[in-house]
């Protein structure tokens, strides 16, 4: 909340992450904010990506709630923080390190979004342990450089279900029969959510990939 979480942010995110085996987590702020509705949608968002193995957490970097989790997440280990402008990267790395003292600010009236405020990653030593690396945020995510079987085979639990789909690691889980995948999300097992987020990135990859082999 302030600024809105976009329509499959995560899951476009993860689709970063996911191939290079990075281990990700989704990290909520700004929980002071939160009126139920919110803490409705961060439960829902939590009960999807929890079970598939993605730490989810909840914090307020300004009433410095949950940040015990958060050093957790960081100490001794090499992080990147990453999302949309204005959501609190910075902040949240200042209420854990204060003397950092990086420099943050207000989303701009008019347009109700982050201003792009840090205009370049950097890394910076934590005092309990581990670096974290503080970067711009992102306007959006595009994949120039994935086919559709590489979506199918990030999004985990496709991937882990798709050695029951008839046509194996070649099913894009859309119309092919017998498809374990289709199977799950009637069973209710695969997030709807995250079922229809896939078949929007496959679209867009399709897409794009039609009008690069058409302009030569
Ligand atoms: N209410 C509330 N505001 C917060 C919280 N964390 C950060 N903010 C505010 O959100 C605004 C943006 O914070 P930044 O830390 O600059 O955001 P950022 O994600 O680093 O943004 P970019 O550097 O532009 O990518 C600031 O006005 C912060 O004070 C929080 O937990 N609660
Ligand atoms: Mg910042
Ligand atoms: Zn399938």
């Amino acid at each position: 909340r302030n600024p809105n979480l976009k329509q499959g942010f995560i899951d476009r995110f993860l689709l970063m992450t996911e191939p290079y085996d990075i281990p990700t987590a989704v990290v909520f702020n700004k929980a002071d904010l939160y009126d139920e509705g919110d803490r409705a949608v961060f439960e829902y968002l939590q009960g999807i990506y929890e079970p598939l193995g993605y730490r989810v957490l909840l914090v307020s970097a300004l009433k410095r709630e949950g940040l015990e989790d958060f050093r957790h997440l960081l100490q001794d280990q090499t992080s990147l923080i990453a999302g949309q402008s204005g959501v609190g990267k910075s902040t949240l790395i200042n209420a854990i390190q204060p003397q950092l003292q990086l420099k943050t600010s207000e989303l701009s009236d008019y347009t109700g979004k982050g201003q792009h405020t840090t205009t370049f990653a950097e890394m910076f030593d934590l005092d309990f342990g581990g670096r974290i690396i503080d970067t711009p945020g992102i306007k959006t995510l595009t994949f120039n450089n994935l086919e559709p079987q590489d979506v199918a085979h990030n999004f985990r639990e496709f991937f882990a279900l798709a050695e029951h789909c008839r046509f194996g690691g070649k099913c894009l889980h859309r119309n092919e029969p017998q498809c374990a995948v289709k199977t799950a999300l009637e069973e209710g097992i695969v997030s709807e959510l995250r079922y229809f987020n896939y078949l929007a990135i496959l679209d867009e990859i399709e897409q794009h990939n039609y009008w690069e082999r058409n302009v030569m």
